[in-house]
């Protein structure tokens, strides 16, 4: 149950990051938004610490509470994005992460 709870809470926090199919164009540009919006250092990486801020004013945002997230759901969610497990988000890692939700047909 617990597990069950975990991923709906996953899912809707990469609701607003993985909202829909995106072509390798439209993946590019709103990976490059997203960096805009997360990297607050401007060193072309999303640190966890930046990833978790960001994540929480948007959390703060939503009116339902299940929508508030645990910080190891944030953590998962960051993982899955950080694919070299350097500890930060690049630019190509958040392309490569909205390119592989599109939908199998
Ligand atoms: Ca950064
Ligand atoms: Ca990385």
């Amino acid at each position: 149950m617990k597990t069950r709870k975990l991923t709906i809470g996953l899912c809707l926090l990469l609701a607003p990051l993985f909202a829909a199919p995106a072509s390798a164009d439209e993946a590019d540009s709103r990976a490059q938004k997203q960096m805009k919006k997360m990297d607050a250092n401007r060193d072309q990486s999303v640190s966890l610490e930046e990833f978790t801020t960001h994540r929480r004013a948007w959390a703060a945002k939503q009116t339902d509470p299940e929508m508030r997230m645990q910080p190891d759901v944030v953590q998962r969610a960051f993982g899955r994005v950080d694919r070299n497990r350097d500890g930060g988000i690049s630019h190509d890692e958040l392309r490569e992460s909205l390119k592989a939700s599109k939908k199998p047909t």
